[in-house]
């Protein structure tokens, strides 16, 4: 089958990994629609701000969305970096300075350590501007102080799955893609469309 797909995101990241996870998909992604304006994450919760990505994309493109609001939760702070992930140092999507922040607030708390922590990622697929589904996957593992690998992107370098001695940065990307927050919400998506079957397949994109 080759469903068409537009992922509601600007994080090329991302994009890869969930093109990569669900192959049978024809996908676009919002660097194929430059004018359209920026989606504000005014949610209070991961699956809050996917449903608002997916819905105003939808509408927007014409197309079936596929929106990821994802981050990681780390016991010792409450649940921080969380919904702001993105942009926990002040600056959108500037991953080095995200990861010094975080390894600078554990640094602090070292008697504290195993610093517990997990990925989630919430998913929203829409059409219309309506919201037809939700998912949710999470990844729980530890915060480790010293960074490593150079894989993935984002927290990778400071995290290490239950299960694993490595950090997600230190995987190859098929073995992410096989156990990530972002593969188990995907999990969801494929059996979604399986179960909708035709319904979903012919949305042509405008
Ligand atoms: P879009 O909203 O355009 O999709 P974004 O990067 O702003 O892109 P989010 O608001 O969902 O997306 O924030 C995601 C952040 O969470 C991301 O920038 C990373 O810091 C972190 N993150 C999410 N998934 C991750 C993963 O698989 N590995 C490492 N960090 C991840």
């Amino acid at each position: 089958m080759n469903r068409e797909l537009i992922i509601a995101t600007r994080n090329t990241h991302k994009a890869q990994e969930i093109a990569a996870i669900l192959p049978a998909c024809r996908i676009r992604t919002l660097a194929d629609f430059p004018n359209l304006p920026e989606v504000e994450e005014t949610g209070r919760t991961f699956a809050e701000n996917a449903a608002l990505k997916a819905r105003q994309i939808s509408a927007r493109t014409g197309g079936l969305a596929l929106a990821d609001d994802s981050g990681l939760c780390v016991e010792a702070l409450s649940g921080m970096p969380g919904i702001l992930s993105a942009r926990y140092a002040g600056e959108h999507g500037n991953d080095d300075a995200n990861n010094r922040k975080l390894l600078a607030e554990l640094s602090a708390l070292r008697s504290l350590a195993p610093f517990r922590a997990h990925f989630v990622c919430a998913m929203c697929l829409a059409r219309d501007g309506q919201e037809l589904a939700a998912f949710t996957g999470c990844l729980p593992g530890r915060i480790t102080l010293s960074p490593r690998g150079a894989n993935g992107f984002g927290y990778d370098p400071l995290f290490v799955p239950d299960g694993f001695s490595c950090t997600l940065a230190e995987l190859p990307a098929e073995k992410k893609n096989a156990i990530s927050h972002r593969a188990k919400a995907l999990e969801q998506v494929a059996a979604y469309f399986d179960a909708e079957g035709d319904a979903l397949s012919h949305t042509p994109f405008p």
